[in-house]
């Protein structure tokens, strides 16, 4: 009889301190509304799950830059309530990412999607700033992109004391500069969600498992935060870490690069066949339990269906990711084809199920994350 109301008071003491207690960000400097949004998605993961497409706001599969659109949109007349972007580029100082589109733009969807409520994430498909100059005459794809793997020396280079060290400062200069424009019209900073270096588990980037030490992995993302949170005094920033496919805990923790740098435990992971329900399965499970110890949230940050599968949402996905507390799952880009090469398509089988996805009650769009009210909690 003891044991159990010192039990009871034990579970008492802790749901009334729940809520109080929240976590906070790895950044100790965070700005309030920062801070707000991680307390907010560390709530928001019990309650469903955000749905995330990325460059929604920029282009669909038959438009480019038309204002308020969305495929998203088109099919269910709600926003993501994630929006994806991406960076690529502005490494070099580009008016346009690596995908064509303008950084002033950009921008102005980040605010934009801020202002209605929303969840922005940002990813970074940086060039490889080894061979880049090495191979500078030679313009086939991968060469000198985030795809090139020619060379295991790319990270080395970058860090303190090596070959590419200052000119890789200079790309992160370039960098926070975009980071420190990302303001609302009161001037305050716009919160974000960052996943640079993504996918280290696979190698296909030139910071991948096989293309650099664990340990070098976790200095580039050490030195990537102490750069932009420390030198550059930007407290506006989620942190990501992520990794591709991975059938453990400790390859999924391969190259962290720890608790006070990292916000998010996020995992990539594509449909590549009738294994991948047990495969996500598997992972989300151990990466949200390691998610939770830590106190750090968690995404399903690039995913998508298998090919011809027609009700891929709410057979496989849905299904996988509800058994998990996961603040978002996120779909990669809807690539614009000019009329003649069009591949991609919104009246198919896949669209009508995603309908159905938007329906079910666990998964949550806009105008759900604007009711959450994730920026200005009571
Ligand atoms: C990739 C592909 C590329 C694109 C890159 C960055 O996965 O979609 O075409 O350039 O993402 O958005």
């Amino acid at each position: 009889m003891k044991i159990s109301i010192q039990f009871l008071l034990l579970i008492t003491i802790s749901l009334f301190s729940y809520g109080q207690n929240l976590p906070i960000p790895a950044d100790k400097k965070a700005t309030k509304e920062t801070i707000t949004l991680f307390q907010s998605l560390y709530e928001l993961k019990n309650k469903g799950i955000m749905y995330g497409h990325q460059d929604d706001l920029m282009y669909g599969y038959s438009w480019w830059y038309e204002k308020d659109r969305s495929d998203i949109k088109d099919i269910t007349g709600d926003y993501p309530g994630v929006a994806g972007f991406e960076l690529g580029h502005i490494e070099l100082g580009n008016e346009r990412s690596l995908d064509s589109v303008s950084f002033i733009q950009i921008g102005e969807q980040i605010k934009t999607h801020y202002k209605r409520g929303g969840i922005v994430t940002i990813s970074w498909h940086l060039n490889n700033p080894l061979t880049m100059q090495k191979n500078s005459a030679i313009s086939k794809f991968p060469s000198g992109t985030a795809w090139d793997v020619s060379s295991k020396e790319v990270v080395a280079s970058i860090l303190p004391g090596g070959q590419n060290n200052a000119m890789f400062n200079s790309w992160l200069e370039h960098l926070a500069t975009f980071f420190t424009g990302l303001k609302d019209d009161n001037g305050t900073p716009i919160p974000f969600i960052f996943r640079p270096y993504h996918e280290h588990s696979g190698s296909f980037f030139w910071w991948g498992t096989n293309l650099c030490s664990d340990k070098d992995y976790s200095a580039l993302w050490r030195y990537t935060v102490d750069f932009l949170r420390d030198k550059k005094n930007i407290h506006n920033i989620l942190y990501a870490y992520n990794t591709d496919r991975v059938t453990s805990l400790e390859q999924y923790m391969r190259g962290y690069p720890g608790d006070d740098v990292i916000d998010m435990l996020s995992l990539d992971m594509y449909d590549r066949g009738p294994q991948f329900d047990n495969e996500l399965d598997n992972a989300l499970g151990f990466v949200t339990k390691e998610a939770i110890s830590r106190n750090k949230l968690t995404a399903l940050s690039e995913t998508g269906e298998r090919q011809g599968m027609q009700d891929w949402w709410t057979s496989v996905l849905l299904p996988v990711v509800s058994k998990y507390p996961v603040d978002y799952v996120l779909t990669w880009r809807n690539t614009y084809m000019p009329k003649g090469s069009r591949k991609g398509n919104l009246n198919s089988p896949s669209t009508d199920d995603f309908k159905n996805f938007y329906n079910s009650p666990r998964s949550l769009f806009l105008k759900e994350v604007k009711e959450a009210n994730i920026y200005n909690r009571k």
